[in-house]
């Protein structure tokens, strides 16, 4: 059997990272983790090849080569993901689709031949039972969330690996929180189910062994969901993993209470992580009680950050505007907020309600629901009535991103980050690569951009004031420019 495994395209968004690439010779920020673990799941007697349309486009001889075509997407990609199934259709193609956007809406895909829903673990093997006897059913579902330990290693031989910014490994699924919002929970549960230290070894070692010497997001829901294992598991066999080696610095993502456990942190820089994603969601106590964020009320949530940033992990936020207690003055709290902490990164969305959630269903019930979520939080759109004026929310909203990522604020973000941080000793040397994207955004940036005194007056001030850092500062102006490009296409 001759399988082509197809990811589609990204839309030009925030988390795209499309502006960033030209500067670093990259295609695309991840390769698609689940399309690589499904690959892993197959008979190991078929061939597969992998085609991401971020990194390279789909070529008819491509198509032609596949007896069967196995298609992953976000709800984020509906529209490259449609288009790309009508062509597989028109070849003739057995399509084979999974993955997030087709477990929340299948009913929208009738033109695919199998949908293998919800977790692999659980409906692949049944499907591929069935199918091996040509009996193959349209739809495969399930409600179990399945343990991990089984789940195989990523085919990293599929993917062109050079052509990615960062690689990614999955410890768990589910968050202990019940955020009223949250999509993650409602797939993935609220008991983390976890693989075992070993599994993640294996893992690594096949990106080491293909030669990734780049960074890896652990893409955990919440890597601290169950602190217990993490402490004496992982974290303490990925202290021994780094032992002589250099590169492969970490990122993920947690929860804010991270902050309130020193040694936790100390052993995650100690194994290598640099970096974490946190959803602050709101400075506004209010809405975060509306969306029942127990874990970020009652805090100093700039402490917190700056907490973090001390012990040596580089804070990206996420943030919301939207909810029904924000005031009017939410946007320059929101501002205000950002522009303290030194969040060079803040991810501010437009709250969405999402199928499943219990926010949706509130809506619902209230009957301000209007249409689909988009999916993308951060493209200016919202599909429910909000309470505030929503002229206002939606000017308010876009002056917020204009003004974050405008270069006075986000130069002086950039600075006051760079004062707090530590940054771990886990960085590799620098590469011919690093070098060529200096010299291009000097010339983008520093030239021809019009953020070029911010730019060469961080540089400036970093070499004098935190040598060591100057390459994180030439990497946030790099995204910085992505970020601008994309608030300007909202403005
Ligand atoms: C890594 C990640 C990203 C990366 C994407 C990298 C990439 N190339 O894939 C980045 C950081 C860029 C990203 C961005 C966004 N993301 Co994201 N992301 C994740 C995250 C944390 C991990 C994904 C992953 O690798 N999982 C590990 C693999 C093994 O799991 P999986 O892909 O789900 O695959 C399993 C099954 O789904 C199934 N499967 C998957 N594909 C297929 C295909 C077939 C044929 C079959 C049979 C089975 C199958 O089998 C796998 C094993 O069980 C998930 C959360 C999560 N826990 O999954 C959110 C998640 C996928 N993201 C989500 C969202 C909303 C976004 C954003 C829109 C954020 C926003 N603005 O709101 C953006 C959009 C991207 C863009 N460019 O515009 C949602 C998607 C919801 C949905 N219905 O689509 C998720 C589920 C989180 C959530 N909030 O619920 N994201
Ligand atoms: S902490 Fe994050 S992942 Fe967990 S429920 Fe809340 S929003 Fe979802």
């Amino acid at each position: 059997m001759k399988v082509l495994l197809l990811y589609p395209e990204f839309p030009d968004t925030f988390w795209s990272f499309k502006h960033a690439m030209v500067f670093i010779g990259k295609r695309a920020i991840l390769p698609p983790l689940g399309l690589l673990t499904v690959a892993a799941m197959l008979p190991a007697e078929w061939e597969k090849r992998l085609i991401d349309l971020n990194v390279r486009p789909l070529r008819d001889e491509d198509l032609a080569w596949a007896e069967v075509v196995l298609i992953s997407a976000m709800t984020v990609q509906r529209g490259p993901a449609r288009a790309l199934i009508g062509r597989c259709r028109t070849a003739g193609k057995t399509i084979v689709a999974g993955g997030p956007l087709f477990t929340v809406e299948p009913e929208q895909f009738p033109e695919v031949d199998h949908l293998v829903l919800n977790e692999a673990e659980v409906t692949l093997p049944e499907f591929l039972r069935d199918f091996a006897r040509g009996e193959a059913r349209l739809v495969y579902t399930s409600t179990e969330l399945p343990g991990l330990e089984a789940t195989p290693a990523p085919l990293w031989e599929l993917a062109e690996l050079r052509r990615y910014v960062s690689m990614s490994v999955q410890y768990s699924r589910g968050c202990p929180f019940d955020c009223d919002f949250c999509g993650v929970t409602v797939m993935f549960g609220n008991r983390p189910r976890l693989k075992t230290a070993a599994q993640i070894i294996t893992e690594l070692d096949g990106l080491w062994a293909h030669g990734w010497r780049g960074s890896v997001f652990f893409v955990d829901d919440n890597l601290i969901g169950n602190k217990r294992s993490l402490r004496e598991d992982l974290l303490p066999a990925l202290i021994r993993w780094r032992q002589g080696r250099r590169g492969v610095a970490f990122f993920t993502e947690a929860s804010i209470n991270l902050a309130d456990d020193a040694e936790l942190m100390g052993l995650m820089v100690a194994a290598g992580f640099d970096m974490v994603f946190i959803g602050i969601e709101t400075p506004e106590e209010a809405s975060l009680v509306e969306c029942s964020k127990r874990q970020n009320q009652n805090r100093d949530l700039i402490a917190d950050v700056k907490r973090i940033q001390r012990a040596g992990l580089e804070v990206q936020g996420g943030f919301i505007v939207g909810f029904d207690n924000d005031p009017p003055a939410i946007f320059q709290r929101q501002i205000d907020f950002i522009q303290r902490s030194g969040i060079v990164t803040a991810m501010v969305g437009l709250l969405q309600a999402v199928p499943g959630t219990r926010l949706h269903a509130r809506l619902q019930d209230e009957g301000r629901l209007f249409g689909e979520a988009t999916g993308d939080n951060v493209d200016g759109t919202t599909n429910f009535v909000p309470r505030m004026d929503r002229v206002m929310l939606r000017d308010g909203y876009r002056r917020l991103m204009v003004h974050l990522y405008a270069p006075g604020p986000y130069y002086r973000r950039i600075r006051t980050f760079l004062r707090e941080f530590r940054p771990p000793q886990v960085a590799g040397a620098v590469t011919w690569q690093d070098l060529w994207a200096f010299v291009r955004a000097s010339v983008r940036l520093g030239i021809f951009g019009r953020e070029r005194f911010h730019f060469w007056g961080l540089l400036i001030w970093t070499i004098f004031r935190r040598p060591k850092r100057v390459p994180l500062a030439v990497m946030f102006s790099i995204y910085g420019f992505h970020f601008r490009k994309c608030s300007a296409a909202l403005a």
